[in-house]
């Protein structure tokens, strides 16, 4: 007896012998894949610092510089060579704008006793 196994657009023609190993073989799968894994190991945690940066090329006027990375050791700190990223947040050098105009002047409230 041949049998058709029809898997999307291929088809095979099998044997009754070669479709029962078949079945064998995919059961024996399924009952070594039913197990479940044991739990995982904790993530990393990322971690930033925030730190004064000088006036200088990163920042004209100076500004801030956040670390950011991931806390490779596990010791809740940033170190300098866990810092995986730099960004800049630079302050402006300017004088103050002009005064603006006087705003109107608000309603009266009375109080009747
Ligand atoms: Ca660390």
């Amino acid at each position: 007896m041949v049998f058709t196994v029809k898997t999307g657009s291929c088809a095979s023609k099998l044997s009754f012998r070669q479709l029962a190993l078949m079945t064998v073989f995919i059961g024996l799968l399924s009952a070594c894949s039913s197990n479940d894994g044991g739990d995982g190991t904790n993530g990393s945690v990322s971690l930033i610092n925030i730190i004064e940066e000088p006036a200088g090329d990163n920042c004209a006027d100076g500004g801030q510089r956040v670390d950011s990375g991931i806390d490779d050791n596990a010791d809740g700190i940033l170190d300098t060579s866990e810092a995986d990223v730099s960004s800049y947040i630079c302050r402006r050098s300017g004088s103050d704008g002009a005064n603006g105009s006087d705003g109107t002047n608000g309603s009266v409230s009375l109080i009747s006793a």
